[in-house]
């Protein structure tokens, strides 16, 4: 495409949408600590806490450049990396080394304040991506409804509440110098779907007349630019991509129109190699949190894939059970998420394994979260809140 000419337009000239009116999902819907909470964390710490938390409450997202020391993030990838294979298909808090990281003071400092309560839920969520694939599709990670647990998860647009889990990311690689980081949609968790996630012919880049005439999305992305040492906390609402590219004149393409770009030729900076990450969630008390862990769950007790089937013995077996783990968490105020009814259906699915004496421990152990699956009979599956509720 020698001739093309390329149509774009920078960031800047962007229609960013409608700011979003974060004061009154303060008040109304407790996205931010209470008060009282926020006051007491910021006298012990940084006075930027409430700068910080504001923003990511707003954007669903936050960049903290510097996080962590240089030796802390050697230890976590060097950790990661001499782990055997066993060992990476399981949760982090099953694997005790990676309790330095999860147990880390002020990731759970930070998880306190964007959660907004000292208890802290753990849901096994966690991701050795070591050696990982780039261009992951552009998602939001929210998902469970009453209706049905596989769908797509939209925040409350008029309440502008979104769920209450956040993905913790760390990676062994800068991000300033080359392609390969994480693409968001600053805003995006308060936002539908069909808002921030157009249909493939809406993002199809056509040549006309020796020129590139590009789509032009009405929401904004950022290619974050991080680096070694930071840490990227993004909301399970918010749309994001992992590992997209950068093309050199406009980093905010949405990664489908980079996808095409690439077709015709177009210079993206290199890929940093290897696409080495590390990711764990901490979510606090909400309906919408508890139905994307029976998700998760459910997904994992289905698959037929043996991967995820390990790694939920392994969340079964060591972090739920073992008291080591269960009394270290406890210390913390973190709540290990094991809900009845999914124990139930692991039972269903597992006792031939031999773990019936564990399974039917945890099912006196567990216990609901939230309301609606407290007073449920198990009926051979979740129990789903009809589509008339
Ligand atoms: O690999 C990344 O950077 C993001 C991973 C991702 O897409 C996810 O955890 O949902």
């Amino acid at each position: 495409m020698d001739n093309a000419a390329l149509l774009w337009r920078p960031m800047s000239l962007i229609d960013r949408g409608k700011p979003v009116q974060i004061t009154q999902a303060i008040s109304k819907n407790c996205l931010l600590p209470p008060a009282k909470v926020r006051s007491q964390q910021l006298a012990e710490g940084c006075v930027q806490d409430d700068v910080i938390i504001q923003k990511a409450h707003s954007e669903g997202f936050i960049h903290l450049p510097n996080f962590f020391s240089d030796d802390e993030i050697s230890l976590y990838f060097s950790l990661a990396h001499n782990l055997p294979y066993r060992d990476r298909i399981r949760d982090f808090m099953s694997v005790e080394p990676m309790h330095s990281l999860l147990f880390h003071p002020k990731v759970l400092r930070l998880a306190r304040l964007l959660i907004g309560s000292q208890d802290i839920w753990y849901y096994g969520e966690t991701n050795f991506a070591i050696n990982s694939t780039p261009y992951r599709f552009w998602h939001r990670d929210a998902r469970g409804t009453f209706r049905n647990l596989d769908d797509v998860q939209e925040p409350s647009i008029t309440k502008k509440v979104s769920i209450n889990g956040w993905r913790f990311a760390i990676y062994d690689a800068d991000y300033t110098k080359g392609s390969g980081g994480l693409k968001v949609s600053p805003g995006s968790h308060l936002r539908t779907s069909l808002d921030v996630a157009p249909p493939p012919h809406r993002l199809k880049v056509i040549a006309k007349d020796s020129k590139l005439v590009i789509p032009r999305c009405n929401f904004p992305i950022v290619d974050i630019q991080s680096r070694r040492n930071d840490l990227i906390v993004f909301n399970l609402g918010t749309f994001h991509s992992g590992g997209f590219r950068r093309f050199d004149l406009e980093r905010s393409f949405h990664p489908e129109i980079e996808n095409q770009l690439i077709e015709f030729g177009f210079p993206f900076y290199d890929e940093v190699y290897p696409r080495d990450a590390l990711m764990f969630d901490y979510g606090g008390e909400c309906e919408n949190l508890d139905l994307y862990i029976k998700w998760r769950r459910n997904a994992l007790i289905t698959s037929k894939s043996p991967f995820q089937f390990k790694q939920l013995s392994s969340e079964l077996f060591h972090t739920y059970y073992v008291e080591r783990i269960r009394k270290i968490a406890a210390q913390n105020r973190i709540c290990l998420r094991f809900d009845k009814c999914i124990a139930e259906c692991a039972w269903a699915q597992m006792h031939f394994l031999g773990s019936s004496k564990y399974l039917s421990e945890l099912l006196l152990l567990n216990r609901e979260f939230t309301e609606f699956f407290c007073n449920r009979e198990f009926v051979g599956q979740l129990p789903i809140r009809p589509s008339t509720l």
